[in-house]
């Protein structure tokens, strides 16, 4: 039967790999619909909800900053806003195993080097038996006849001293980035800076520790010349998205307890 499908490539850029799989389902009869890259989890799962009956939900995701947390924002999200009561989730791309995807609680994962086939038994609902003819690709391993050894025993000795004597040098040595951080493991209390009730002792030993320009911010408050402070519309203006953004949210939830509730 024809499937619904929805390809989000959850990148900031890679969706060659979701263009590839969407041509393959295609082919197997199923309709597809390609997000863009660089959506946030939110405009996501916004996005599916607008299409209306969406069976089976693609996402694809690389390597990346905080990609642990994004993917984990992206499944509570879409468990929250009621999306996988109709919508089975998958994910794939190079930073992603089965393993891994069963542990954030996505619905199935597949790594680099799936084939279309595989991915076409997942949108179907059948199991994926692999040709045994198809030729699996031999990756040479490029390490195999090397060890730790150096072929001429008198430059490792060499090699070994220079590493002596660098790690000697910098034995009692520090920088100012160095104090800056001991300084600030020392003295900063995140909570207390959170709730503004200024930062302590810090900014006593701190600024001397920098260069002219912070050193002047720290102590004067004058901003560095290429930077200007948020304006009140600005701040303002962020306030007004992150409550739209809390609202949209309730409402996507109040939807999926609605849905438990009702069953519809
Ligand atoms: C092309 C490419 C790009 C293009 C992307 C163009 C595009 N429209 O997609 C460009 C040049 C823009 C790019 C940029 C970057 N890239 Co790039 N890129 C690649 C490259 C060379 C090929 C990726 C590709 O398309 N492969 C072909 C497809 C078919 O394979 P695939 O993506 O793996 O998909 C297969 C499977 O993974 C799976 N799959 C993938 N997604 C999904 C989803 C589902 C649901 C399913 C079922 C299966 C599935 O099925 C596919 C078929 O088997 C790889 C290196 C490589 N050799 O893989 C790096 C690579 C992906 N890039 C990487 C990085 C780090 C970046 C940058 C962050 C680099 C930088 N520091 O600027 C930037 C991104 C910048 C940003 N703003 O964040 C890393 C990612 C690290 C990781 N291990 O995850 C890689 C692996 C390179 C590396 N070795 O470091 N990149």
């Amino acid at each position: 039967m024809k499937k619904v499908v929805i390809l989000a490539p959850l990148d900031p850029v890679h969706d060659i790999g979701l263009k590839m799989i969407g041509r393959g389902l295609n082919q197997a009869g199923h309709e597809t619909f390609l997000l863009p890259p660089d959506l946030t989890p939110d405009e996501i799962v916004e996005m599916v909800f607008s299409k209306g009956k969406v069976d089976i939900l693609l996402v694809s995701r690389t390597l990346g900053y905080g990609v642990g947390e994004i993917l984990a924002r992206f499944i509570d999200l879409a468990d929250a806003a009621g999306l996988r009561t109709n919508t089975r989730i998958g994910i794939g791309g190079m930073a992603i195993r089965p393993e891994l995807a069963a542990e954030l609680g996505f619905d199935a994962g597949f790594g680099p080097g799936t084939t279309v086939e595989e991915v076409v038994c997942f949108v179907e609902g059948r199991e994926y038996h692999p040709d045994p003819f198809r030729s699996k690709k031999d990756k040479t391993d490029m390490t195999a006849n090397y060890d730790y050894q150096y072929h001429h025993g008198a430059i490792g000795e060499k090699l070994g001293r220079i590493s002596e004597m660098i790690l000697d040098w910098v034995k009692n040595k520090t920088s100012p980035g160095v104090k800056r951080a001991k300084l600030r493991d020392e003295l900063w209390d995140v909570e207390r800076w959170r709730k503004r009730q200024g930062n302590g002792d810090l900014y006593n030993h701190y600024p001397q520790l920098c260069s002219e320009i912070p050193q002047k911010y720290y102590t004067t408050g004058e901003l560095h010349p290429k930077t200007r402070r948020f304006t009140i519309e600005e701040v303002r203006g962020l306030e007004k998205y992150l409550e739209e953004t809390k609202a949209r949210m309730s409402v996507l939830k109040l939807q999926h307890t609605r849905k438990k509730a009702t069953g519809l």
